[in-house]
């Protein structure tokens, strides 16, 4: 939430003419019109009214404003299509008793009115007066007669919605209620942005930003009773003030929001486009409850086109959902992925359709149709709602009357919604990086290989693919292209065995790993983990172009990364002053999608087990790249019984569980990853020879710096005082979260891509301790590391999605 952002986007001042000591007054009568001294308040003097001028503009108006807090927010403007001059100070705003209300300019010529009136008769006495309410609603009413209002601004909003206020619409008698935003945050006028709910009765309601009111710009995704499942960080405990009040029969939907008693807000939509929910509990000034959406591509409605899904932690943010491809390579390899993307291979129940009338007997179940499964989604627009007849197993009957109609193209069940399905093609489709739902995709059988949900699937996804899809090469090239092996071509020594430079016939550069392990692994075995690894590809992973064997020798075959590793840079005297914070913080970010590609988004899970500086490989750019992901598979699956208590992993990085008992999750990659970070902020490695100190010294360190809010000390003096506080700020407690002794209270990758992306509030790191009892840890571990690293090795690492 970015307050200062907020403060600035209210920056106008006003000119409120002489009303800063100028006289208030309760009501407007039609024998007192309010002229520009002047200003109506509310009776508890929580609203005001009078003229105002945005600031430099020119033009004056007739608006409402919280009175006692400022910056001053207009939250309704009466003529805002129709100013009045600056210079004109005779204007005034009168009523009749006839009721109607009217702005007249200093020529007595009516500027706007609200064209309501009432009968009047000489027989009765009426009185007619204006008044502001507590709330804010501007009234006209005969205060004689039976109180009845003729007319309220409530029933004609800005570009505000207060409390009490309502947004939607009365199908029957044709309102409708939106907001309308300003022209520009100094200009009232109707601006390109509205926003309503959406008027489709046959789908749960969600909220809509149009362009022009006939674009959609933005949406938040139906209504779960408590929040909209579109916007992420939607806390519904913040906004338990808000509902949605739908009356079937009637055909109304209105939405609305009450605060509680001595809190002021208001949901604003921003010249824009975007809505703000600000609050102030002072009674002073605003503050950002929250907004709808942050700066972010993946916002914008359709950026992907249809069957294409939108994620801002993946670069390019449009992928293709499995199954589809572009519908232009073209426009889509420009950056212009509107057009979005269309299926691979055509649904079993349309061929069926097309065929007409085939019989469905003799088809095989491999024929059938089937669902693929998004997490974390901002689910498609144009949902529909069905009704579930079988209670007790809501989410198969879902899936069933989805698969029953080969109109329905994705369905998903939702907590307090129930079972949405989708007849449309699947548009403005998002992967978050935490909260969303889950939805499934209809998918013919041939595009679900890829789906894998257990070890059985996943040994028929390796059965289905063709291990000489990777590239062979053969070993007399690799020993041309590397001399040899000779100790000149030696790019340096992984945990898995040496890396060899090497330049094919074309002139290509490789890097070739030549793996130390001795065998025990079976050839098929290792072409299905080379076939694995290959099939793990992301811009910030290093690309595996092939493999070669021969006897014992096992090579795998890599691009060459020009800039070689991190730690080259990292821990060199000299050359570290090459990586400047924007270089540091790039290659943090870089990690972060990398692992958050391993963890939770490639088909199967990869814990990487080895993560450190020299594991970082950075390219021409300086981008950094991860290499040696999934080789811990490969080494462990060759060790017999005795080696297990050999871990994989490297001193200084392996997390307390994994160092004592060879237990590994992803929450010991975080750990690893915490380091790293510590080590990029710091450039320091502290070495030493005792297992154990020799990362607590730069823990330890690193906390004690943070806890005394000197956290910035911690920065490489090389780097002088050029970086960003926040940013070197936030690393760091991200680092020291990472760190922590108990794999429970370590964030996962998603938590760590979201803290990093936005400002919201990290939690507390605990001091990392990583105590061992020397004996204890013996014994222990020997017994304990047998059984976890054989049970782990087949269960942790892979998992399918
Ligand atoms: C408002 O007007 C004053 C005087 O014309 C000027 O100094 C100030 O910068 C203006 N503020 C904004 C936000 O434009
Ligand atoms: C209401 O009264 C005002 C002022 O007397 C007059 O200008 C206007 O025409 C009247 N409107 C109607 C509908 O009678
Ligand atoms: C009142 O009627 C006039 C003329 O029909 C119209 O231009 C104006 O927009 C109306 N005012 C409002 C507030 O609806
Ligand atoms: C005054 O007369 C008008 C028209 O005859 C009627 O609609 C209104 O209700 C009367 N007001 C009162 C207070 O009796
Ligand atoms: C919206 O309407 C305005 C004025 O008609 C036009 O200039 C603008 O291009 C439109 N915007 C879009 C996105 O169509
Ligand atoms: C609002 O006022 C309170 C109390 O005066 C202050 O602590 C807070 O920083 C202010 N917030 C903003 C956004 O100005
Ligand atoms: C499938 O669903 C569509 C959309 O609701 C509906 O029009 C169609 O009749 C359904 N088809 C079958 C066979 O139920
Ligand atoms: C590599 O070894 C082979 C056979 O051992 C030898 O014939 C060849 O000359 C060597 N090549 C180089 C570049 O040393
Ligand atoms: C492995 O664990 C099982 C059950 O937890 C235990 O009975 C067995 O003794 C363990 N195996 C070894 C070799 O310690
Ligand atoms: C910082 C640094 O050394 N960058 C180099 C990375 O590699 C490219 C290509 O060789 C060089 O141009 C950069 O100078
Ligand atoms: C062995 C070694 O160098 N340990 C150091 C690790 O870092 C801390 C804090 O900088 C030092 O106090 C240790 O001496």
């Amino acid at each position: 939430m970015q307050l200062g952002s907020v403060t600035l986007f209210f920056l106008f001042i006003f000119s409120l003419l002489l009303s800063q000591h100028g006289a208030e007054v309760y009501n407007i009568t039609p024998s007192h019109p309010l002229s520009e001294g002047e200003t109506l308040v509310s009776p508890g003097l929580i609203f005001e009214l009078g003229f105002f001028s945005p600031n430099s503009s020119g033009n004056k108006y007739v608006g409402i404003w919280h009175k006692d807090i400022f910056p001053r927010k207009v939250v309704w403007v009466a003529n805002r299509d129709k100013p009045i001059a600056f210079i004109d100070t005779l204007a005034s705003l009168r009523v009749s008793s006839n009721g109607s209300l009217e702005l007249v300019d200093g020529k007595q010529n009516s500027v706007w009115s609200t064209n309501v009136t009432i009968q009047v008769s000489s027989s009765n006495t009426s009185l007619v007066a204006a008044v502001l309410s507590d709330d804010g609603n501007f009234v006209v009413k005969d205060v004689i007669g039976a109180g009845e209002s003729i007319w309220q601004s409530f029933h004609h909003p800005g570009d505000t919605l207060l409390p009490n206020m309502m947004l939607g619409y009365d199908i029957k008698n044709r309102k409708s209620s939106f907001l309308t935003a300003w022209k520009s945050e100094r200009d009232p006028s109707s601006g390109i942005y509205t926003t309503e709910l959406g008027r489709r009765t046959d789908m749960p309601a969600q909220l809509i930003i149009w362009i022009n009111r006939s674009i959609p710009f933005w949406r938040s995704g139906p209504w779960d009773k408590s929040k909209f499942i579109g916007i992420p960080n939607m806390d519904d405990r913040y906004l338990s003030g808000f509902k949605l009040d739908e009356n079937v029969d009637q055909g109304t939907k209105y939405y609305s929001y009450n605060l509680p008693k001595e809190t002021l807000g208001y949901l604003d939509l921003s010249s824009q486009g975007k809505l703000k929910h600000m609050y102030s509990e002072n009674g002073r000034n605003w503050s950002l409850k929250c907004e709808s959406q942050k700066n972010n591509r993946c916002d914008i409605y359709g950026t992907c086109g249809p069957y294409g899904i939108c994620s801002i932690s993946e670069s390019p943010i449009c992928k293709c959902l499995k199954g589809f491809v572009p519908k232009s390579h073209q426009e889509w390899s420009k950056g212009d992925w509107t057009s979005g993307c269309v299926r691979k291979t055509e649904l079993f129940c349309e061929r069926q359709t097309n065929k007409k009338s085939v019989p469905l007997q003799g088809k095989k179940d491999d024929d059938d149709d089937g669902f693929r499964k998004i997490i974390r989604a901002k689910v498609p627009d144009y949902h529909q709602y069905i009704t579930s007849l079988d209670l007790e197993d809501k989410f198969n009957d879902c899936k069933i009357r989805c698969l029953n109609n080969c109109s329905c193209l994705a369905y998903a069940l939702v907590n307090n919604i129930g079972c949405l399905v989708w007849y449309k093609d699947l548009i403005d489709l998002q992967k978050f990086s935490n909260g969303g739902v889950e939805i499934y995709i209809r998918l013919a059988h041939r595009e679900l290989e890829s789906i894998l949900t257990t070890r059985d699937t996943l040994r028929e996804y390796i059965g289905k693919h063709d291990p000489s899809e990777l590239l062979v090469y053969d070993f007399d090239t690799i020993l041309t292209a590397t001399d040899n092996f000779s100790i000149t071509n030696k790019l340096g020594q992984g945990g898995f065995g040496p890396v060899y430079k090497g330049v094919l016939q074309d002139g290509k550069e490789i890097a070739v790993k030549r793996l130390s392990s001795s065998s025990g692994q079976g050839i098929e075995e290792f072409k299905n983990e080379m076939l694995l690894i290959s099939n793990l590809q992301h811009k910030n992973l290093v690309r595996m172009m092939g493999w070669c064997v021969k006897e014992d020798e096992k090579l795998l075959i890599y691009e060459f990364m020009l800039n070689k590793s991190l730690d080259t840079f990292l821990f060199d005297t000299r050359k570290r002053a090459v990586l400047d914070w924007p270089i540091r913080f790039n290659i943090i970010q870089g990690v972060v999608r990398g692992l958050l590609y391993l963890h939770h988004d490639s088909y199967v899970k990869v814990i990487h087990r080895d993560l450190k500086v020299s594991n970082i490989l950075l390219d021409e750019k300086m981008n950094p790249k991860i290499s040696d992901f999934g080789l811990a598979r490969i080494v462990e699956g060759t060790q017999n019984l005795e080696n297990t208590q050999k871990v994989v992993g490297t001193r200084g990085y392996m997390s307390p569980e994994y160092a004592m008992g060879g237990l590994f999750s992803e929450k010991s990659d975080v750990y690893s990853f915490g380091v790293l970070v510590l080590e990029i902020i710091s450039s320091k490695k502290n070495t030493s020879f005792s297992l154990y100190d020799q990362q607590l010294g730069l823990l330890a360190y690193a906390w004690n710096l943070w806890n005394e809010g000197k956290g910035l000390e911690l920065v490489d003096e090389i780097l002088g005082y050029s970086y960003s506080s926040s940013e070197v700020l936030k690393c760091l407690h991200i680092g020291l979260l990472c760190v922590q002794d108990n794999a429970v209270d370590r964030p996962i990758m998603a938590d760590i891509a979201l803290m990093l992306s936005s400002d919201k509030d990290c939690p507390r790191p605990k001091l990392p301790v990583f105590t061992i009892q020397n004996s204890a840890y013996h014994a222990r571990s020997h017994y304990e590391s047998i059984n976890s690293s054989k049970n782990e090795a087949s269960i942790t690492m892979i998992e399918g999605r």
